[in-house]
């Protein structure tokens, strides 16, 4: 993957760290409350942070940048693959929320969207499809391949569209966490009810600002 370099991620190594979100707990109120992210960022994500440090402590391979052990992670052991994935979705995540007044992305990316998935709206059902269909815990995904395709998927557990074992790979400039506990406190089983809140909480700006930098 040539552009790694364009994520802000590619320059985390070990020993990891949690991220500050750079915005308060109740910033994406109402539609994500205070508690599910505060939770959210301080004992998941942290427990993700916490146990990829101690599942690389005594590898000897620890020094490689982890968006680099993502693009040869059938190589080491699965607990990397899993808290260094939770690692990057959530450190990505927590950009890509703020609330929004539009609710749509602008110029060349919109443009993009239509033209691959018909529509904006098109767009919105294709990716809330990927995120409901996701059985038990993972990610819905907006990518961008090494050939400039928009795409949209999901994957399972804590995978990543950038690790050697996705199913598709490409640079995931939006992405949905749909584990429960990003929204079992508000939304109990209603997944779909969270899809739909999502579309009030997403940071246009970043996700075209990496697109941007991306398409080149
Ligand atoms: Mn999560």
């Amino acid at each position: 993957m040539r552009k790694l370099f364009i994520f802000e991620e590619s320059k985390l190594v070990y020993p990891y760290e949690l991220p500050a979100l750079g915005y308060s707990y109740t910033a994406v109120e109402p539609y994500i409350d205070a508690m599910t992210m505060e939770i959210h960022h301080t004992k998941h994500h942290g427990g993700y942070v916490s146990n990829l440090n101690a599942a690389l402590e005594t590898d000897e391979r620890r020094e490689m940048p982890l968006l680099e052990i993502f693009q040869k992670i059938e190589e080491f052991p699965v607990a990397v693959r899993n808290n260094g994935g939770g690692h990057i979705n959530h450190a990505l995540f927590w950009k890509w929320l703020k609330l929004n007044e539009n609710g749509k992305p602008e110029g060349e990316l919109l443009k993009h969207i239509e033209k691959t998935f018909g529509s904006f709206v098109q767009f919105q059902e294709e990716f809330t499809k990927a995120a409901l269909a996701r059985f038990g815990s993972g990610w819905a995904w907006l990518i961008l391949t090494e050939n400039n395709e928009l795409k949209v998927f999901s994957t399972p557990n804590q995978d990543n569209p950038l690790m050697s074992v996705a199913e598709i790979k490409g640079y995931p400039i939006l992405g949905l966490d749909v584990w429960e506990h990003a929204y079992y406190l508000k939304y109990q089983n209603r997944r779909a009810d969270y899809v739909k809140a999502f579309w009030h909480v997403i940071n246009w700006d970043v996700v075209q600002d990496l697109y941007q930098k991306l398409i080149g």
